[in-house]
């Protein structure tokens, strides 16, 4: 209960603060995307990893506010990197159930998007497969409004829930994320690399972008490129980091 304390007290005095991870277009070598991914600055203990307290935001219902700032911060630095680079930059935020469900969720999305002026599809929303596997009738409306606003819809942690694959042909997804833990060991580990291969295969055959995480080496991404993943993001292109150095790094390699 205090660290809820200590999180609301947070949240009025801006301790929190996103960090980005870029993402690398395979085909063209650009870095197309970021992933927004929160942290919190705290006065004492120093930088807070996301699952010390995301858990204690969603159980105190605080993961409405501080999601809502976390849309406006990402999509306001992602204003600020596309005013500065002149180039298109999509940001990547990550949706927590309890923020999907509320019944304000897509209208935060509209306002944001319509305060901050960036096209639509700059903006990409990760969901669990956690949210689209939920017996809630208003998950389908809610994606189908998302996805009218414009904005994109990306499937995190793919193939690691307890989840049917009928969703990924009843909901209009953009993109599908293969988790890290099937990244592992790339190409060596051959049930990985099954893994792997097929779920670049049927994003494809689906129409979804694939984008893997967890890329730590060169074997990893060239093993990606050979099988026509669209997209990649780990620590072999960079770890996450504030925004300056995300201004520094797009700087140094374009
Ligand atoms: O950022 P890593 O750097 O440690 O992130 C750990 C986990 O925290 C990831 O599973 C990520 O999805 C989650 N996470 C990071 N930032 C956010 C956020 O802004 N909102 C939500 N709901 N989850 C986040
Ligand atoms: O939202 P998601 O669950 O996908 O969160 C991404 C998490 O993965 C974050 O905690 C981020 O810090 C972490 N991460 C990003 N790149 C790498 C990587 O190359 N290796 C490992 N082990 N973790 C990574
Ligand atoms: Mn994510
Ligand atoms: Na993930």
């Amino acid at each position: 209960l205090s660290l809820e304390t200590d999180l609301r007290r947070a949240l009025q005095r801006e301790e929190l603060v996103l960090y980005y991870q870029p993402q690398m277009d395979l085909g063209s070598g650009r870095i197309v995307a970021v992933e927004a991914l929160l942290r919190w600055q705290h006065p004492e203990k120093g930088l807070v990893p996301p699952s010390d307290f995301i858990p204690i935001l969603e159980e105190s219902g605080l993961i409405n506010v501080a999601g809502d700032w976390v849309l406006r911060r990402a999509c306001a630095d992602c204003a600020r990197l596309i005013g500065q680079l002149g180039s298109v930059m999509r940001v990547a935020v990550n949706v927590s159930p309890r923020q999907f469900n509320d019944p304000g969720f897509v209208d935060s999305v509209r306002r944001v998007l319509g305060r901050q002026r960036i096209p639509a599809g700059c903006l990409e929303l990760e969901i669990t497969e956690e949210i689209v596997m939920q017996e809630v009738s208003m998950t389908g409306s809610t994606l189908s409004e998302l996805d009218r606003l414009g904005v994109r819809l990306a499937v995190d942690d793919f193939g690691t829930g307890y989840s049917s694959m009928a969703y990924l042909k009843r909901f209009p997804l953009d993109a599908l994320k293969i988790d890290r833990t099937f990244v592992e060991g790339l190409p060596g580990d051959q049930g990985n690399a099954a893994i792997v291969e097929a779920s670049i295969y049927l994003g494809r055959k689906l129409g979804l972008e694939v984008i893997a995480e967890g890329v730590e080496t060169a074997v990893q991404r060239e093993f990606l490129q050979a099988h026509q993943c669209d997209l990649i993001q780990g620590y072999a292109l960079g770890r996450p980091m504030p925004l300056p150095a995300l201004i520094e790094f797009l700087r140094d390699i374009s």
